[in-house]
């Protein structure tokens, strides 16, 4: 069910109420994908610095036939946060060559976001039917479809586990392995750590952009916390870092207050020492070990990974 828009806002409302009463201040990540968000976010993922969305592209490409090749029965095919679903079109095609009929259950925040996914599927794939389903798959209960005697193959690509921390991120697999069976597989996208073949400044440079476009996409957030909880955030007292936290593995984004300054948000006044930051994101980096640990905490059994000739990405098959 879609939510309604006063229990959107009033998550919003509580969200922003707690992250920026905490200590260090936070916001989160959900808080990105309003309208112009997910439009900043599209342009993002167009951008030269942001490989992610590019190299993952390209490794499904290569391996779609590969991922469906071995199938002795009919697959539907499920995706965690779907959005447009504009990287599942390669898969859904390859899920084509083999089974004469598909059934695509992409499962999002968004209704307008699986609109048009579904819009762009029915128009350009034959023999894909779309069954979209409107849900918080962290927060709300979600039903997968099996159609007679078919497997599921389950997506969560893009990198999205990587918003997670360790322990959410094993919370949330194991949920969907909750919603599968034995021969049921999972493919997982996820970004790779700094290392031998990729610099810290390649990952950094992907989170903070020439353009700008990260930083704008960033402070976006303040501008939704103006309109919707009548905020007065000057955005020009903000400045968007990224930065590489090592030990946890992973990018963080900040909103950094460039002057001590007090903001007023929900009739309350927040306090904010110079160089103070807000934490808006984190996006963990895995190496392979790191995913198959994860893949095996949630119980699941990690088959094949395959990466980019750079090791910029790994896409991972595992079985249920
Ligand atoms: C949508 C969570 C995969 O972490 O790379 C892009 C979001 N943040 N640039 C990511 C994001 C800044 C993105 N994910």
């Amino acid at each position: 069910m879609t939510e309604a828009p006063e229990a959107l806002l009033e998550a919003v409302l509580h969200e922003a109420l707690s992250g920026l009463a905490s200590s260090p201040k936070t916001l989160s990540p959900w808080l990105f994908y309003d309208e112009l968000g997910s439009r900043l976010f599209e342009q993002i993922t167009a951008l030269p610095e942001y490989y992610l969305t590019r190299v993952e592209r390209s490794i499904l490409a290569a391996h779609a036939d590969e991922i469906f090749r071995d199938g002795t029965s009919a697959v539907t095919i499920a995706e965690l946060g779907a959005g447009t679903a504009a990287k599942t079109g390669l898969l859904l095609e390859a899920a084509t060559r083999f089974q004469s009929e598909v059934l695509y259950q992409p499962i999002d925040v968004s209704p307008t976001a699986l609109e048009e996914a579904a819009t762009a599927i029915a128009a350009n794939i034959p023999g894909v039917a779309v069954r979209p389903r409107v849900a918080n798959y962290i927060t709300e209960p979600f039903e997968l479809e099996r159609p007679d005697g078919s497997r599921i193959l389950s997506l969560y690509i893009g990198s999205s586990i990587g918003n997670f921390t360790p322990k959410e991120a094993t919370a949330i697999l194991h949920n969907l392995r909750e919603h599968l069976q034995p021969g049921d597989s999972l493919l997982l996208g996820t970004d790779m750590a700094p290392g031998a073949h990729k610099s810290v400044a390649k990952l950094l440079a992907a989170y903070d952009d020439a353009a700008g476009v990260t930083a704008a996409f960033n402070k976006n957030i303040l501008t939704r916390l103006n309109r919707e909880l009548d905020a007065n955030f000057d955005l020009d007292a903000f400045a968007h870092r990224a930065r590489w936290n090592a030990k946890a593995s992973r990018i963080e984004m900040h909103l950094e207050s460039l002057t001590a300054q007090t903001v007023s948000l929900a009739g309350k006044r927040i306090h904010f020492a110079q160089g103070e930051t807000i934490h808006t994101e984190n996006s963990y980096k895995f190496t392979d070990a790191a995913v198959t640990e994860l893949l095996s905490s949630a119980g699941f059994e990690p088959v094949h990974i395959w990466h980019d000739d750079n090791r910029y990405f790994a896409v991972t098959l595992a079985r249920a």
